[in-house]
């Protein structure tokens, strides 16, 4: 049993650990290396500040201030859009994978503006889950989460809702609504299974109010699951 939690969590925790540590395995000295955020992202980091003790060298940029505050605190070197415009590989997690496309639904952590951003300059994005994330139709699992600006909030939720969406404003453990780093909102719209997530994502970018969102089509390669057989790598 984990100090911190059931057998359950550590099997689950051994599982992320297994698919973070396989996309490590990609990453190549002198990189420019996106790095995630979430738990799973964050065996990531883990296993790179391993590899960095080890001699490998690369620079990181992070997708939301936790990470960047968790690559700091490991000894990670940092860069920025400023220095760097293209990322060679980004490795980050996801909340649902849709299995055979690898669309994705990313963004209950909260970070899914900056981790697009970072994903859209990366020459490749290796997506790492647990085999609980897979599912046939995104929007099984989770709901899409969407950043919208505060201003002007609720007819920016009365628009999503016209696409068929039911919305709920995330809220923080405080219980006030939660605050991206961008110092956005977050509405989390419910539209069940999807069976056009591409056109989804296009009519929701085009609310006006709406920062984005986060159906990630067509960005993944590859996608590393785990489960307690090992390893998968699933191509598009
Ligand atoms: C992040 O990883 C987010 O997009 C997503 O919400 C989160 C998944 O976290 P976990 O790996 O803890 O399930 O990239």
């Amino acid at each position: 049993m984990s100090a911190s939690g059931t057998p359950a969590d550590a099997g689950r925790n051994a599982v992320k650990r297994a698919a973070a540590e396989a996309a490590v395995e990609l990453v190549e000295n002198g990189m420019v290396v996106g790095l995630g955020t979430g738990s799973t992202a964050a065996f990531a980091l883990e296993a790179l500040a391993r590899r960095h003790r080890q001699g490998l060298r690369f620079l990181g940029i992070p997708t939301s201030e936790r990470t960047a505050a968790a690559a700091r605190a490991a000894g990670l070197p940092l860069t920025t859009f400023a220095e760097h415009r293209q990322i060679d590989l980004t490795i980050d997690g996801a909340d649902e994978v849709e299995r055979g496309t690898l669309n994705l639904i990313k963004g209950l952590g909260g970070a899914l503006l900056r981790e697009k951003i970072v994903a859209a300059a990366s020459h490749r994005l290796a997506i790492v889950a647990d085999a609980g994330k897979l599912a046939d139709r995104l929007g099984t699992l989770a709901p899409v989460p969407v950043e919208v600006v505060g201003f002007g909030l609720e007819a920016t939720r009365a628009s999503l809702e016209a696409l068929g969406a039911s919305t709920r404003l995330r809220k923080a453990p405080d219980g006030e609504p939660f605050a991206t780093d961008g110092g956005n909102r977050i509405l989390d719209c419910s539209f069940g299974p999807l069976s056009d997530p591409a056109r989804l994502e296009r009519r929701i970018r085009h609310v006006v109010g709406v920062v984005e969102c986060g159906l990630f089509i067509s960005r993944a390669d590859p996608v590393i699951v785990a489960d307690q057989a090992g390893v998968h790598r699933l191509d598009s």
